[in-house]
């Protein structure tokens, strides 16, 4: 089998503008200009987030005494995005990949076929990923320069789905990325159940982004589903309040 370092060498090195020539989605790719950042999309969408709010009392029971205050830097490197996370030109996009890191449908089979086989051949040399861990590979024909994989549990284990976010973004850190983008990790196949997922999610990244403000531009929740996008129009304000 043919490796895979001078094609992931060759692809890194190049320019934006000439890896755009090779990205395997075509001009379909989306800029990070074109995926406004929270506070503007809450503008754009009021109508569509309000209407998702949650009512006072549960969010009360949710937080259970734990203060999330508007802070306008934090919001401004947070975004949601509806649509393929392979189409997203970021630093890097996050796969929600299973133990064998050797494919498999939903995301994990998206972002393999639209890298095309170098991931394959890389990924074979990783030996694996425990669950709620995370590894890193070139991103091949995609217009992320990189894949972070990550194993998310199988069934509501928050301590894992946190961890999984958690080794993300410090998998991130370590390797100089300041754009990333999340699927909606063991929400699909994995069958985490979406709500709790997001109330783990949410917290885990504040937390993160918090700590390590000057590291990131911008984390993108990349979401596919319209449960998805109703229920981060309903905890967004909670855990990133707006002024
Ligand atoms: N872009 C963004 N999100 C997507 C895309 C896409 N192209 N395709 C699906 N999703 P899942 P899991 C959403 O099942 O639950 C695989 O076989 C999807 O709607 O992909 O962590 C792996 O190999 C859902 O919201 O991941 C593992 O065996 C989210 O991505 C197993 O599935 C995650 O759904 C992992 O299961």
């Amino acid at each position: 089998m043919a490796g895979f370092e001078d094609e992931k060498r060759r692809i890194l090195s190049m320019s934006v503008e000439d890896r755009r020539k090779h990205y395997r989605c075509g001009p379909k790719f989306v800029t990070l200009s074109n995926v406004p950042a929270w506070p503007e999309y809450y503008t754009k969408n009021k109508f569509m987030v309000d209407k998702c709010a949650a009512s006072k009392d549960a969010i009360t029971r949710l937080l259970s005494g734990s203060i999330y205050t508007p802070d306008a830097e934090l919001n401004k490197k947070i975004s949601v995005f509806t649509g393929d996370i392979t189409t997203l030109e970021v630093d890097a996009v996050v796969n929600a990949a299973n133990n064998s890191l050797l494919g498999g449908g939903g995301v994990d089979g998206a972002i393999h076929r639209a890298a095309g086989g170098a991931l394959y051949r890389e990924c074979v040399t990783l030996g694996g990923c425990d669950t709620g861990d995370a590894k890193i590979t070139g991103g091949y024909g995609l217009p992320a320069r990189y894949v972070i994989h990550t194993v998310g549990p199988m069934g509501e284990k928050p301590a894992l789905l946190e961890s999984c976010y958690r080794r993300v973004m410090q998998t991130a850190i370590d390797n100089n990325i300041r754009t990333l983008a999340f699927p909606c990790i063991s929400t699909g196949v994995y069958g985490y159940p979406n709500e709790a997922a997001v109330c783990v999610v949410l917290p885990v990244v504040r937390t993160m982004l918090e700590a390590h403000r000057d590291k990131f531009d911008r984390v993108i929740f990349c979401l596919f589903l319209k449960v998805d996008i109703d229920i981060y129009h309903r905890y967004l304000p909670v855990f990133f309040p707006l002024p």
